[in-house]
């Protein structure tokens, strides 16, 4: 039965009761985890079965970007289908600063829009825009949430910080692990909503710092890997690859899996060295726009809908999540504001006529990207800018700026179209991040990890 919808959504194309059933949406998003460390993109010591079975039971992104290097303003692309600089939500909110950072009340979230479509909208874990009443993800959309407004949290059993339901804080006392409450949450949220159709946002905070396992876990990753933080960012890897699967067994369970689009993303580049995650073949880590920052994996699941083994090559970004889900649910996106998302369901259909995006962006602070085709330009205040050939050079080890001036001339005037589109920052950023982002660039290489 499709649930009543408004009136505006309904004129604007809303499914006929006779189309199939509108699908649930779980978008499971991991946190600084390594684009190295899947074994669907090839690591041998780094165990995510489960995780993988997403890419392997549907596609896999081989270009699946994110719209930011660090948490917040990803994750304000994603939920906004909007280029987060279009709002001034382009830096990181930092731990107890108050209004005016989050994002701003002006913005429509995914969870607006499916919930105006008579969806069921939660949210597991964490939110990381914004910490003040009116930015609460229950003011944003979200009829139910779990979890906590900061960017990171204790994982230790019972140990866990400002964890809320809704707005009541959670004893946290009683809690196991923390990925493992996210795990169990995000399955109490889809037992409870079995009838759907639902949108759930499992936003795990693994494998961000602090570097703390599962006690049980720690003995046997100690053994594989000849450093701690390594052995504890496998168990913690580990560890939300079996909260993915509870929720993929608790999909199953309910005879929900063939109704239900699955997607696995991962909000920003690994956090190489602070988590010892690995970004091969890219360069660069979370906080810089070389490819190992802002090109995550990117898998999702939709049985009798998306082929098995699928891949698809042409870059996609998390900004189609909100309008694949919100077509799919057959509402319509909103006319008083740009979209910079595409529905990418005719692309994996293999009937759009041509690839989901001419160029991407992104910008933060002094340091800007595009990447349009093989090409890949950043852009520096302070030092000249740097082109690569991603198809030539993934690793991004060779820079071409001198070679091809017309062509840095080229990405540089679209670079600055693009920003004719965008506002000043809302908010000033950490300078101590701003400094830190120059030495990574500068020191930037693939990371082997030869001893795993
Ligand atoms: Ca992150």
């Amino acid at each position: 039965m499709i649930p009543a919808l408004p009136l505006a959504l309904l004129c604007l194309g809303a499914a006929s009761p006779t189309d199939a059933p509108r699908p649930n949406f779980v978008v499971l998003f991991a946190d600084d985890a390594g684009y190295a460390d899947f074994g669907v993109h090839g690591s041998t010591t780094i165990r995510t079965p489960r995780i993988d079975s997403i890419a392997e039971d549907g596609v896999r992104f081989e270009a699946g970007y994110v719209t930011a290097s660090v948490c917040s303003p990803s994750r304000a692309g994603l939920l906004t289908g909007r280029y987060q600089q279009r709002f001034g939500h382009e830096f990181n909110i930092a731990a107890g600063a108050g209004a005016p950072q989050g994002l701003p009340t002006t913005e429509l979230t995914i969870a607006d829009l499916l919930g105006g479509a008579g969806y069921a909208t939660g949210l597991v874990g964490k939110w990381h825009l914004g910490e003040d009443p009116e930015y609460h993800p229950c003011e944003r959309g979200f009829d139910e949430f779990f979890g906590m407004l900061r960017g990171s949290n204790i994982y230790v059993p019972g140990a866990a910080q400002g964890l809320l339901r809704g707005t009541e804080p959670v004893a946290a006392g009683e809690l196991p692990y923390l990925t493992d409450a996210f795990g169990d949450e995000a399955c109490r949220f889809i037992r409870a909503h079995a009838e759907g159709p639902f949108f759930l946002f499992v936003s795990f905070t693994a494998p961000h710092t602090p570097m703390q396992a599962r006690a049980a876990d720690m003995p046997a990753e100690r053994e594989r890997f000849e450093t701690k933080v390594r052995a504890t960012y496998a168990a913690m890897m580990r560890a939300m690859d079996d909260n993915v699967g509870k929720v993929l067994d608790q999909l199953q369970t309910l005879d929900l899996a063939d109704r239900t689009l699955v997607v696995f993303v991962n909000d920003n580049g690994g956090a190489m060295p602070y988590n010892a995650s690995l970004n091969a073949p890219y360069s660069g880590t979370k906080g810089t726009f070389l490819e190992g920052g802002v090109r995550v994996p990117f898998f999702a699941r939709w049985p009798g809908h998306i082929a098995a083994g699928t891949t698809f090559a042409a870059p996609v970004s998390t900004l189609d999540l909100l309008p694949t889900m919100v077509k799919l649910a057959g509402g319509a996106l909103p006319d008083d504001r740009a979209y910079d998302g595409v529905d990418l369901m005719p692309h994996l259909a293999g009937t759009a006529a041509t690839a989901p995006h001419e160029a991407l962006f992104w910008r933060l602070d002094d340091i800007a990207a595009i990447r349009k085709g093989p090409w890949k330009l950043v852009r520096f205040e302070s030092a000249p800018p740097r082109l690569h050939d991603l198809a030539r050079d993934p690793s991004e080890s060779k820079n071409l700026a001198e070679d091809a001036p017309e062509r840095v001339a080229e990405l540089l005037a679209e670079l600055e179209r693009w920003e004719a589109d965008t506002i000043a920052p809302l908010w000033n950023r950490n300078p101590i991040w701003r400094a830190h982002t120059m030495e990574r660039y500068d020191q930037a290489k693939v990371d082997t990890f030869a001893r795993d």
